[in-house]
């Protein structure tokens, strides 16, 4: 019982870190003070007040949407995971104010019969900007409701026109140590890399990402292009992409190659399956009130009617 209970209890948010990592964690911390990593923001520093992005016009609303009310902007983009900035909650806030997510290109390779490199904008340009309410679970037992904008990325994969080959595509974020600090240090394999099976990537709720609250991404929140796959935790929404390859097998995935034993390359939201250090019963909602009970945390995050069916005859928990 006491392993039981011990298993059950909230992460703390050292805990995602892998072991390696969390054990060198404050050799890390020291060395990067000593070498100036964290120059540009004064030690100590609170998470600057968010500077609101540019309003994004012409957004269609998404019939499916919750009808929950978002989590504050405030909170959601104060409180980030993205590990090129840093592990702590508010060093993306913090660490990304140099960040400069333009101009920007992403280098579309594989098996496809489009590739080649193309700005961003002219991916989505063609395509009818949508804003959809969607449920966000991050795999350390936290939850948020953000109305993000962006369109299908199925929608923009199907113009790339993959081949019959093409059975995965893989995502990478940008690898710009100069500009994001915790890419000086090794808290993960640079450049970040996710991957999805191709009928996951081109099913219509995954959203390719230019905003969010009606305004473009902020850049802790991976400006200026991400995915949002609200069936998976959090990790699998890759942020800040400049590449996209169509390929034949299961691409490497950064948290796989981090600690194998913890995450997996399908990462679906599944109550029914334990991290091996925690439990994913229950999530706590950002934004509730610190007494307030953990909600339970839904099948497929609450998307089980639109997502099962890509699953149908795996077992989910040797496949997680
Ligand atoms: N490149 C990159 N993408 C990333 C991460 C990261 O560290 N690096 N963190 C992931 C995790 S663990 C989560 S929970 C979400 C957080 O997205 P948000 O900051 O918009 O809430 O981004 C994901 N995408
Ligand atoms: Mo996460």
């Amino acid at each position: 019982m006491l392993i039981k209970h011990v298993r059950a209890r909230d992460p703390l948010s050292s805990e995602i870190t892998p072991r390696a990592v969390f054990e060198g964690r404050r050799r890390l911390l020291k060395a990067a003070a000593a070498a100036g990593v964290w120059a540009f923001a004064p030690a100590g520093a609170k998470a600057a007040k968010p500077v609101r992005g540019e309003p994004i016009p012409n957004l269609a609303p998404w019939p499916k949407s919750l009808s929950e009310p978002p989590t504050g902007y405030e909170l959601a983009t104060t409180y980030n995971n993205f590990y090129e900035f840093g592990f702590d909650k508010e060093d993306p806030a913090r660490h990304s104010k140099s960040f400069k997510p333009r101009p920007w290109t992403v280098a579309v390779e594989g098996h496809a019969e489009k590739t080649g490199t193309f700005d961003f904008e002219d991916l989505i340009k063609p395509h009818q900007l949508e804003e959809r309410v969607y449920r966000f679970r991050c795999v350390e037992a936290w939850s948020m409701v953000v109305p993000w904008v962006g369109v299908p990325l199925g929608d923009v994969l199907k113009r790339l026109v993959p081949t019959a080959k093409a059975k995965y595509v893989a995502f990478q974020t940008v690898l710009r140590p100069e500009e994001m600090p915790g890419q000086r240090l090794p808290l993960l394999k640079w450049p970040y890399v996710e991957g999805l099976r191709l009928d996951e990537a081109m099913h219509p709720l995954a959203l390719l990402t230019v905003g969010m609250y009606g305004e473009r991404l902020p850049n802790q929140n991976g400006a200026p292009l991400r995915l949002v796959l609200p069936w998976k935790y959090g990790f699998k929404s890759i942020k800040s992409i400049v590449r996209i390859a169509f390929t034949e097998t299961e691409p490497p995935t950064t948290w796989n190659i981090a600690t194998p034993r913890e995450y997996g390359f399908y990462s679906n939201v599944n109550p029914q399956v334990d991290h091996p250090r925690w439990s994913q019963a229950k999530e706590r909602r950002l934004g509730d009130p610190f007494f307030s009970p953990k909600r339970p945390t839904l099948m497929f995050n609450g998307y089980a009617e639109d997502v099962a069916h890509l699953y149908a005859g795996m077992d989910l928990a040797k496949l997680y």
